[in-house]
């Protein structure tokens, strides 16, 4: 602007700013500037593990309520409010025998993937489930659910929950236990024969009813099927009643990815995070090259071109996404591409 005018141009921000407005001009990320797709993050296991040692010896769910680390990426935190991607978040959670957690519900969406020890148990809604290493729980939005460990050794769980959705909607509510009265539920045994679903006109269908996938009925399904489309085998954990997602804003897959296999570059508008179950492997993540280890986690944010290898032996990866999200709402696209050079 011409140099006589600056006084004028100041003042008049000054006088902008006090009636709470604000020149679109000046916010150059608001069109000009094509944001970047947000940088992966990788964290690995042997380097994370003595840390969650730490969380042992200083703090007890009994003061804080519950034990978790957090996966904090740095870009996304503002202040006590951290999170791993835009819209999913995921934390170590550690329960040492003889300890629980209480039960309680919230509208928040929530998994649980089981990294190390068992003897614990997750019950929701009033049903029982053992958590052992590889197993995927379902706590779906609303439905009640406390933890309690009768085990021998810490258990050790990853928390996935889409908080950072429900934070950014205005959605975010809890209420704390015990619950005044259970929802009925349908035995997980009525659904235990593939192909073949109880009529009871009960189900709702928000998500599934069976709240536990044992990680040897995934890795054997994973196993089975057929090479996709970027040349991994991919299973879901579907909603017996609907063959949809396990829960209506939250994807679940297991990925086995055979000895040598490159999977073919995809990318999407959705966000996912990546644990590593079984064998070792490479992924190109944007710019970013990661190789991983058993129970490494690492985030696959929107934007990036994703590409996986698995060195020496198959590698089986669980990862769960927002896509349906972004699928619900008219967002969704993913691309493939093609084959990089090797
Ligand atoms: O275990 O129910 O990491 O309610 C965050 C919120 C775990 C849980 C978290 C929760 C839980
Ligand atoms: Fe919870």
């Amino acid at each position: 602007m011409p140099e006589q005018e600056t006084g004028g141009y100041e003042s008049a921000s000054r006088a902008w700013r006090e009636a709470r407005l604000s020149p679109l001009w000046e916010s150059a990320v608001a069109f000009k500037e094509r944001a970047a797709a947000p940088k992966p993050l990788h964290w690995r296991w042997g380097a994370v593990r003595p840390l969650i040692d730490r969380a042992i010896e200083l703090v007890s769910p009994r003061d804080v309520e519950r034990r978790v680390l957090m996966f904090t990426d740095p870009e996304l935190n503002t202040s006590r409010r951290a999170t791993t991607t835009i819209g999913l978040n995921a934390g170590l959670q550690i329960l040492l025998p003889g300890e629980s957690a209480r039960p309680h519900r919230h509208s928040m969406d929530a998994i649980r993937f089981v990294l190390e020890g068992e003897g614990a148990v997750t019950v929701v809604d009033g049903k029982e489930y053992p958590m052992s290493e590889g197993d995927l729980i379902l706590t779906p939005g609303w439905c009640w659910h406390e933890h309690v460990h009768r085990g021998a050794r810490p258990v050790i769980w990853l928390d996935g929950l889409n908080s950072p959705l429900h934070r950014y909607l205005g959605t975010a509510t809890f209420e704390p236990g015990p619950a005044p009265h259970l929802p009925d539920t349908i035995p997980d045994d009525a659904y235990s024969v593939a192909g073949m679903l109880p009529m009871t006109g009960a189900d709702d269908h928000r998500h599934s009813p069976v709240f536990c996938y044992t990680y040897a009925t995934a890795r054997a399904a994973a196993s089975a099927a057929p090479v996709g489309q970027d040349g991994a085998r991919r299973v879901r954990y579907a909603n017996p009643s609907t063959g949809g997602p396990a829960m209506a804003l939250m994807d679940h897959q297991l990925m086995q990815i055979d000895a040598g296999v490159v999977t073919l570059p995809m990318r999407s508008t959705s966000n996912a995070i990546c644990v590593v179950v079984e064998g070792r492997g490479i992924s190109q993540v944007g710019t970013e090259s990661f190789e991983w280890g058993p129970k490494d986690v690492f985030t696959l944010p929107q934007g990036n071109w994703i590409s996986h290898r698995a060195e020496g032996k198959s590698a089986y990866l669980f990862v769960y996404s927002d896509r349906e999200v972004y699928a619900r709402l008219g967002l969704l696209k993913e691309e493939y591409g093609n084959r990089s050079p090797e």
